[in-house]
């Protein structure tokens, strides 16, 4: 029987098709302990055996490794599953093909602009719209008269197809909009509450009211200058954001990004470049902090920290009440450093999510070079700081010394008890 390790972030769709197919045949699929989204699937381990660096990836028990979702779905599946003879078999990939190339895209360009991680584009949703209506049209049709999408008893197809669906009904498929594919929608709600579906998704939930767009959520993609895209696309490798607690690069490495940044601009217009350098050497704590235990990193931090020329301030997310998913939170954060790349040379931050899925809250730790809010400095790191609150702190108090202790540490809860989720580093 198939076993293995399945690496994903919680919740995700195209993992879902592996562990309800598991669930069906009994195969033990295990998933990764500790996975970060972004930060696990990015280390030089992970993309030794994913070069992708995408997931779901697979790790069967004898080392074989297998990545997109439906072939680790098929691996994992039984013989129903995979249909009983040629014709089913055909089917089967039919519909999987369907799912990914008729429904997928048309689903991610609704439903992501209205979840705040894809840019907001009406002409581009009102396509999608289009594409998922004839997408359930041709499902409607076929469902009218059979039960399962191929043969009669769930198969690959349902499952793929039903999980592809999965944030079309959970986000936007209101009752009006659902209603013309009565077939589809008893198809969906049949499979989504299989025992195997229901061990793995829980009880689902279809949309009462279509998610709305909220350009809050949305702004850190829209306010992005043309600069910083290009400057992103030309950089299409993997961003060496390199926050993770494992801290396998130099910091050196890491400020390629910032470099590159600042070469492309007048010195002068670095705003930090104005001030005075003081005694604290910002890549010096950055490689301590890299290298070395925080029981060794952050007495370090106290010790050469410069009160005169630098200041600590914490920043907490206004909007806490509106984050959904923490892996989307992360998200947030980690755009946030993204569109930050110039004020990375002087400037550290640990930022910490709290909480969980549907109750979270979002704030870090900021030391950079000068007094004031540094933001303000340049219209080129405007775009998200007003989504937070920030107060500086008086470096020299007890209050002070334990949030830069809790910050860094990676430990504790917010103001409201809900304990440390995942962090980012900004450096
Ligand atoms: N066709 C692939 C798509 C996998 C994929 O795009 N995964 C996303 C998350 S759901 C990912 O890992 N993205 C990380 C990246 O692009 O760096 C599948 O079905 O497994």
């Amino acid at each position: 029987m198939a076993s293995g390790t399945l690496y994903t972030y919680p919740e995700n769709f195209r993992a879902y098709k592996a562990l309800i197919a598991a669930q069906y045949s009994g195969a033990q699929v295990k998933i990764a302990d500790n996975f970060v989204f972004g930060e696990t699937n990015k280390t030089e381990e992970f993309l030794k055996k994913f070069p992708l660096g995408k997931v779901p990836a697979f790790e069967t028990k004898d080392g074989n490794r297998l990545t997109e979702s439906n072939a680790i779905a098929y691996y994992v599946a039984n013989e129903q599953l995979r249909g009983k003879n040629e014709v089913e078999k055909a089917e089967i990939l039919q519909w999987l093909g369907f799912a990914d190339s008729e429904i997928l895209p048309a689903s991610c360009a609704w439903v992501f602009p209205l979840l705040g991680i894809m840019p907001y584009n009406k002409q581009t949703i009102e396509h999608a719209k289009e594409d998922v209506t004839k997408a359930l049209s041709t499902l409607n049709i076929h469902l009218l008269s059979k039960t399962y999408l191929v043969g009669d008893r769930i198969t690959l197809a349902d499952i793929s197809v039903a999980m592809t669906l999965l944030q079309l009904y959970q986000y936007v498929l209101e009752p009006k909009l659902r209603q013309p594919y009565v077939n589809v929608n008893r198809w969906f709600q049949t499979i989504v509450n299989q025992p195997q579906a229901i061990a793995v998704i829980g009880n689902f939930k279809l949309a009462d009211k279509t998610l709305e767009y909220d350009p809050k959520k949305f702004q850190a993609q829209s306010g992005k200058s043309k600069k910083e895209r290009e400057h992103k696309e030309k950089k299409e490798q993997p961003k060496k954001e390199k926050e993770s607690k494992k801290k396998e690069a130099e910091p050196a490495e890491e400020l390629d990004a910032a470099d590159e940044a600042l070469a492309e601009e007048p010195k002068s217009s670095n705003p930090f470049d104005n001030m005075p350098k003081g005694t604290f050497n910002m890549d010096d704590f950055k490689r301590s902090y890299s290298n070395e235990d925080e029981a060794v990193s952050i007495p370090y931090f106290w010790e050469k920290f410069d009160p005169e020329n630098y200041s600590i301030w914490i920043g907490e997310y206004k909007y806490n009440n509106e984050l959904t998913k923490t892996f989307m939170s992360c998200n947030l954060i980690g755009g946030m450093f993204q569109r930050l790349e110039k004020m990375r040379k002087q400037a550290f931050a640990s930022c910490c999510l709290f909480g969980t899925d549907n109750d979270s809250s979002i704030s870090g730790i900021w030391v950079w070079r000068g007094q004031d809010l540094a933001f303000t400095l340049s219209p080129d790191w405007q775009i998200d700081y007003e989504s937070y609150k920030w107060t500086k702190l008086e470096p020299s108090s007890e209050k002070t010394k334990e949030l830069v202790n809790q910050y860094f540490s990676w430990t504790g809860t917010d103001k409201d008890g809900r304990k440390f989720n995942q962090g980012k580093i900004f450096k």
